[in-house]
């Protein structure tokens, strides 16, 4: 037994409230692409928007929540700054409902500049859509600096960064959640510092008329969206490291292989986001170059050698295989295969074919899906059971793994086969010419459907012990 931090059992409750929700959002959207409720069908960028902003944003926090509590265990993050972390997300989403439901803004995840300015939106809408994201962003910047400082104050960021591992020392043991916790804390404050610029930016226009230059505005937007979802990803993978050893019985430890990774991470990731600019014939070429070359090594250092480590861990362990042991390994293989999408897309040669299909959706929902989200749960799943100390029933647990696995997997597969045969993304219905688009998406809403079953499964698993867990927080 090992009671709960109550901030991180306010946060489980945040994600279990929300998901749901931002699912139904996308089974909407598979429905109206396969032709079904065609009546709705100007709802489909709102809801689109809200549910691409949405996910993103609750499985960052969903991640940093994990994050923070692992923090809690070696370090002392300030209590003030994780109740602000959680006032100003509530406020921001807030902000962002009202602009979707009652102004119709429609401008993508990303925004891209300059779009929210020339949408059929009223001009409140893309308004209160930026204010939307000042107000997450200033509140998650303040609370990624904080857990840094934490984290300097008890271990200096040099060694929380494993610089001595480098050197050829081994003292102070740091914990690897710990350096990559730092690793992906360093990218956020970079991330977030780019994404406050934009919205600067968007104001100046606002309150000047003086436009931006758009190719610049890009940069700095997918700077920070790809940084930040990265970032997101690697937090879920540090949970992997500090939890799964307790279920192997073996530790898995820092060692000069893995600072070196790591550390090599937080230089790659930076220049790894100008994949997304290659359909941009102004960018300079050798930026071009450097983004596939980036975007291949991100892959080698962080999930090659996690991935091994993690099968060593496991290979003729004893493990104790309970749904969070099984959902982090099931949520690295996710890691792994979304991975495999996204290297691929990443290839100029390729990205030319794929680029704007739905293939994009594919990799990355297969990553956030099949690999945070399913991270997350794992870490959310261990806390509880272990403040709550319920007797665990195996069947039940496989049936939950089962069709969450099942229902996500046939719902990328629609999205990659989609993406194969030249079917674009963001569109809400498909032409005649593009017909096979509206199959794939009937056979997808039935797949996200059962993956909704699983985890309502989950839900009553997880939230039977999370009531429980409640009563003894501290
Ligand atoms: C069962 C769960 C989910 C379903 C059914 C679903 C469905 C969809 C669909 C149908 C689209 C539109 C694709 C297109 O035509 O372009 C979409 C877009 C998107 N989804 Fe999901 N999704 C799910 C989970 C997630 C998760 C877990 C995340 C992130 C953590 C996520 C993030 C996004 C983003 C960022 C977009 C792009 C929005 C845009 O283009 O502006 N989704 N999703
Ligand atoms: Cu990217």
């Amino acid at each position: 037994m090992r009671p709960a931090n109550s901030y991180t059992l306010y946060w489980m409750g945040v994600t279990f409230l929300l998901f749901p929700i931002l699912i139904l959002l996308g089974i909407y959207m598979r429905t109206v692409q396969a032709g079904g409720l065609a009546g709705t069908v100007t709802w489909f960028y709102p809801m689109m928007t809200l549910h691409g902003v949405g996910m993103v944003g609750v499985w960052y926090v969903a991640a940093m929540a994990c994050a923070a509590d692992i923090l809690g265990r070696y370090t002392e993050p300030s209590p003030a700054v994780r109740g602000l972390a959680l006032g100003g997300t509530l406020v921001g989403v807030l902000l962002l409902l009202a602009c979707v439901f009652l102004g119709k803004f429609a401008g993508g995840w990303y925004f891209l500049y300059p779009l929210p300015f020339k949408g059929e939106w009223p001009a409140w809408s893309a308004v209160a859509f930026l204010l939307s994201l000042t107000v997450l962003g200033a509140t998650w910047l303040v609370w990624t600096l904080d857990l840094l400082r934490a984290i300097a104050k008890k271990y200096t960021l040099t060694q929380a960064l494993g610089w001595h591992y480098l050197a050829g020392r081994d003292e102070p043991a740091i914990p690897p959640s710990i350096m990559i916790i730092t690793v992906s804390l360093i990218a956020g404050v970079a991330a977030l510092a780019a994404g406050v610029i934009v919205l600067v930016l968007f104001y100046q226009e606002l309150f000047t008329g003086a436009a931006s230059d758009a190719l610049m505005v890009k940069n700095l937007t997918f700077f920070f969206g790809h940084t930040l979802v990265n970032l997101a990803m690697y937090l879920g993978v540090a949970a992997a490291y500090e939890v799964l050893p307790q279920y192997a019985g073996r530790p898995w430890k820092a060692n000069k292989i893995v600072a070196i990774s790591w550390n090599t991470v937080l230089l790659i990731v930076l220049f790894a986001y100008f994949h997304h600019l290659y359909m941009d014939f102004v960018q300079p070429g050798t930026l071009q170059y450097i983004g596939q070359i980036a975007s291949y090594a991100s892959a080698i250092p962080a999930a090659v050698v996690t991935i091994f480590g993690a099968l060593l861990l496991v290979y003729r362990a004893r493990m104790r295989w309970n749904l969070a042991s099984l959902l982090f390994f099931l949520g690295l293989i996710g890691w792994a295969v979304g991975g495999m999408g996204a290297v691929i897309d990443s290839t100029i040669s390729a990205n030319v074919r794929l680029h704007n299909t739905l293939w994009v959706p594919a990799h990355f929902h297969t990553y956030m899906l099949a690999g945070l989200v399913f991270l997350v749960f794992a870490y959310f799943y261990h806390c509880s059971q272990e403040a709550a100390a319920e007797p665990e029933r195996a069947g039940r647990q496989k049936l939950v793994s089962v069709l969450m696995v099942a229902g996500a997997y046939g719902f990328f597969l629609m999205f990659y086969l989609s993406g194969a045969y030249s079917v674009p993304r963001r569109f809400a219905t498909y032409p005649a010419e593009l017909a096979h688009g509206g199959a794939f998406s009937a056979i997808a809403a039935v797949f996200a459907t059962v993956f909704l079953v699983g985890f309502l499964l989950y839900l009553a698993e997880t939230g039977s012990r999370w009531y429980k867990a409640m009563q003894t927080a501290s």
